[in-house]
């Protein structure tokens, strides 16, 4: 038995003799976390075992296709109760997870299972299954599942599709690996209901941040020199507006503009600064951002500078935003 079917074998019978279990999904939520977390919890439900949950942010409205997501607490009263075993899912560190001032509440004697696939975790567990191969807790979660005969049913596959397809951004980027398909395909042939998970996750768009995204593309504008398309937000466009729209906006641009290698999208925010995002096809744009006090990935980076945005015949321009004295 390898090293992995081992632990997968620990955390199935030490999950499966437990009386009460916490499940804690990390703060600000993501799909991968919610559905590597309710995939157990719903699989303990079943088991008729006292679960309680707890992600120190409430989960967004467009995962309430999983089922049971109203067992979600933010809370930090739940680490007063006496546990068996506590799982964290998707988080490198207890800080990350937003439980690291929370844990020393608990009672001693629990079994704390770590489940991630950072490569920088922390191995902060008692029991650590951190697979940085895999593209997801919810595959690891899936193969857990798998190497213990679990049955999987509709909500047990809907919820780990669901992190699968997040962490994929749908099957399309770099670390979708044959196994992660072959997971989803399982998935799907068990009941995964993916076309509501598809609905939520893409089609379902508040006009607010339709709007948004008609003001971004309506302002495109192609500079020939860097070969950069650019558009831009004021803080004007976006008053009042919760910030969950406005970020989900930055992200909508990611490659689609055609033959353009780079495209920077600008954001005002309050306090005179703008924030800037760069996303590229070859352009290593992580050494630009750097050189404005950034940082960031190759293809995918950022940067925040004093001022704001002057709109101008050529496109926007940042500007400083402290009027001049003189
Ligand atoms: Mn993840």
């Amino acid at each position: 038995m390898d090293a992995v079917t081992h632990q997968f074998g620990r955390a199935y019978e030490a999950l499966r003799q437990a009386e009460r279990v916490l499940l804690v999904a990390h703060k600000k939520p993501d799909g991968d976390t919610l559905g590597a977390s309710s995939a157990v919890m719903n699989w303990l439900l079943g088991l008729d075992k006292d679960v309680a949950m707890f992600c120190a942010d409430s989960p967004s409205k467009i995962f309430r296709f999983i089922d049971n997501i109203h067992l979600y607490r933010c809370d930090p009263v739940v680490f007063d109760g006496k546990y068996d075993v506590v799982v964290v899912f998707d988080s490198g560190d207890l800080r990350y997870a937003g439980v690291h001032e929370h844990m020393p509440r608990l009672q001693p004697g629990h079994l704390l299972i770590n489940i991630d696939h950072h490569v920088t975790n922390e191995r902060y567990g008692h029991l650590n299954i951190v697979l940085p191969e895999a593209t997801s807790a919810c595959e690891i979660v899936w193969r857990m599942f798998q190497t213990n005969n679990v049955a999987l049913d509709e909500k047990l596959a809907t919820s780990l599709l669901t992190g699968l397809y997040t962490d994929t951004s749908n099957f399309s980027n770099s670390a979708t690996t044959p196994i992660s398909i072959e997971a989803a395909a399982d998935l799907v042939a068990n009941g995964a209901r993916h076309q509501e998970i598809l609905r939520h996750l893409l089609h379902d768009k508040s006009v607010d941040l339709l709007h948004i995204w008609g003001l971004l593309l309506s302002r495109l504008s192609y500079n020939e020199n860097y070969d950069v398309v650019s558009t831009y937000i004021l803080n004007s466009d976006v008053a009042g507006l919760p910030n969950e729209t406005v970020d989900g906006a930055a992200n909508f641009l990611n490659g689609v503009v055609g033959d353009c290698d780079t495209i920077l999208t600008l954001r005002e925010l309050p306090g005179n600064q703008v924030k800037g995002s760069f996303r590229s096809v070859r352009r290593d744009v992580s050494k630009v951002a750097k050189l404005l006090g950034g940082g960031g990935h190759k293809k995918a980076a950022g940067f925040t500078v004093n001022g704001k945005i002057e709109v101008t015949a050529d496109g926007p321009r940042i500007v400083d935003a402290a009027p001049k004295a003189n």
